[in-house]
């Protein structure tokens, strides 16, 4: 049986950091689902539809198991949807955790056939996060440490606009 995961997110907009655990997941998993959701804390930048273009421009091509999609719900239903019991997140630090168990564990009491595994940020982009790479750009700093060229030059155009 083929192992599925979902790599759930607001992905407003994608960075290195969320690409590296996308691609981690891929080797261990046969297929990954990256599902761009509602996350009714944040206020977007980005339409849906311009974040899964993003996404699919950041993967350049190498898309081989990998799916982008997006969905209006609960995270558990997309995870059945697409026959998946996994969903991966990545962990920057301790911060990220209080929250991530917060989730983890009402995806539990919802779902219990699906289980949350954490893959930990690599050094280099545990400090990166879509919200505060919106502010360098926003206030004229270089993000292309940060992001892929195809969505620092978007960040540029949102600010110019
Ligand atoms: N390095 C490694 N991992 C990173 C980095 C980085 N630099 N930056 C982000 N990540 C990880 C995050 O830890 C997360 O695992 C993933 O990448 C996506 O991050 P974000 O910030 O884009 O996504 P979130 O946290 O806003 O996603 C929240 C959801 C949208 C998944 C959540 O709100 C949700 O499930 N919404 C649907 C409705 C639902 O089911 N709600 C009930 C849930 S209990």
């Amino acid at each position: 049986k083929k192992k599925i995961a979902v790599c759930p997110g607001s992905f407003d907009p994608i960075t290195y950091g969320h690409l590296d655990i996308i691609r981690r997941a891929r080797h261990v998993f046969d297929e990954v689902y990256i599902a761009v959701l509602n996350n009714s804390n944040k206020k977007g930048l980005f339409t849906i539809d311009e974040r899964l273009s993003l996404i699919e421009q950041s993967l350049d091509g190498d898309m081989d198991g990998i799916f982008v999609e997006s969905f209006q719900g609960l995270l558990v239903d997309y995870c059945k949807q697409v026959d998946a019991h996994v969903i991966v997140r990545g962990l920057r630090a301790v911060s990220d955790f209080e929250y991530e168990m917060q989730l983890t564990s009402m995806n539990k009491a919802l779902a219990p056939d699906i289980d949350t595994f954490y893959i930990q940020a690599r050094n280099e982009y545990s400090f990166v996060s879509s919200s505060v790479v919106k502010d360098v750009v926003k206030h004229g700093g270089q993000a292309s440490d940060f992001v892929p060229d195809i969505v620092a030059n978007a960040l540029s155009q949102k600010f110019n606009q």
